[in-house]
């Protein structure tokens, strides 16, 4: 019998499935991975911190979603092509993919003495990549875009930083992939709840009969740091900005010791989910900012989360 307190997400039990000793050259980290199915296998872009503290952007194949081998040269490095160099000094940092059938695009945070901003790549083969475009100013992280066109124009959510309210997730269409607008506020943190400090997109978000999944995360602060945890919400098929419920209770949060405790302590982060063709999604977090770890869901249950027991605003 299913007990009460089990968890709505089954983690693989022989997590961490990555760390920095799968790594042939030198990082210290391996965390907040997009990953995305490209001719049936798994393809994992995966964050490590070099021993500067900077970050790069390393590429990981599987057969079975659970167990990756890292291949022997990263896959981002710093650009050094204008106008991407000058944005990208500082490192490259926690990637999302999107696959626009067939081509696979990909939007990561770039760090500089500017600030961060999000920049457009996209690869047909996860050989070689190519810059598009940088698509936010500065102060702007978490870009994830809808794997299709939504009434004509492309879709994304993203969250700008922002000194006056809570950093909240928010909706913005283009009709090119590179010129943005439209932008209006979808997701709010909520007051003494579980994502009351800040929320963020997290995976690309998986299209459902009954609307599109959006896992993202969410922070607490404590009086011992900040707990990342991540949630779900559900966004209309055809107005995504219409959010048809965000549900009340967490996903996930820092539980094992992983998790608990490693670069940065309790962090859950995620960056990618693969939805399989049983009703089964395969989560996939970065464990502390240290370690990558993978877990199962139901699609249908996090569906019902956000529609039967959405939080009140
Ligand atoms: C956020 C980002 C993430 C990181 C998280 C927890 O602000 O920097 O890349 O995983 O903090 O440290």
């Amino acid at each position: 019998m299913e007990g009460i307190n089990e968890p709505i997400i089954k983690r693989y039990d022989k997590n961490p499935i990555l760390t920095k000793h799968d790594v042939p050259y030198p990082v210290e980290t391996v965390h907040n991975a997009g990953v995305v199915k490209h001719n049936g296998r798994y393809i994992m872009l995966f964050r490590s911190h070099l021993r500067n503290g900077r970050s790069i952007i390393g590429i990981a194949e599987s057969d079975d979603g659970l167990s990756f081998k890292v291949r022997p040269e990263p896959f981002i490095t710093p650009a050094n092509i204008e106008p991407f160099a000058f944005y990208e000094e500082y490192g490259v940092e926690d990637p999302r993919i999107c696959d626009k059938g067939g081509e696979y695009l990909i939007t990561y945070s770039a760090y500089s003495r500017h600030g961060v901003r999000v920049v457009l790549a996209k690869t047909n083969d996860f050989t070689s990549i190519e810059r598009v475009s940088l698509i936010t100013q500065a102060d702007y992280r978490n870009v994830v875009l809808f794997p299709e066109k939504i009434n004509n124009r492309y879709v994304r959510l993203d969250r700008p930083h922002t000194e006056i309210s809570p950093w909240s997730i928010w909706i913005s269409y283009s009709p090119d992939l590179i010129h943005w607008g439209d932008s209006k506020i979808v997701i709010k943190p909520l007051m003494y709840h579980w994502d009351e400090m800040k929320v963020g997109p997290g995976a690309t978000p998986i299209k459902t009969g009954k609307g599109w999944l959006n896992i993202y995360h969410g922070v607490f602060k404590t009086m011992g740091g900040a707990v990342y945890r991540l949630g779900v919400a559900l966004h209309d098929l055809k107005d995504p900005s219409k959010i048809l419920g965000v549900a009340d209770d967490w996903i996930l949060q820092p539980e094992d010791p992983w998790e608990v405790s490693g670069y940065v302590h309790n962090v859950v982060f995620c960056c990618g989910a693969v939805a399989e063709n049983d009703g089964t999604i395969k989560i996939y977090w970065g464990g502390a900012d240290l370690v990558m770890c993978v877990g199962t869901a139901l699609i249908a249950d996090l569906v019902d989360l956000c529609l039967l027991n959405p939080r009140l605003e």
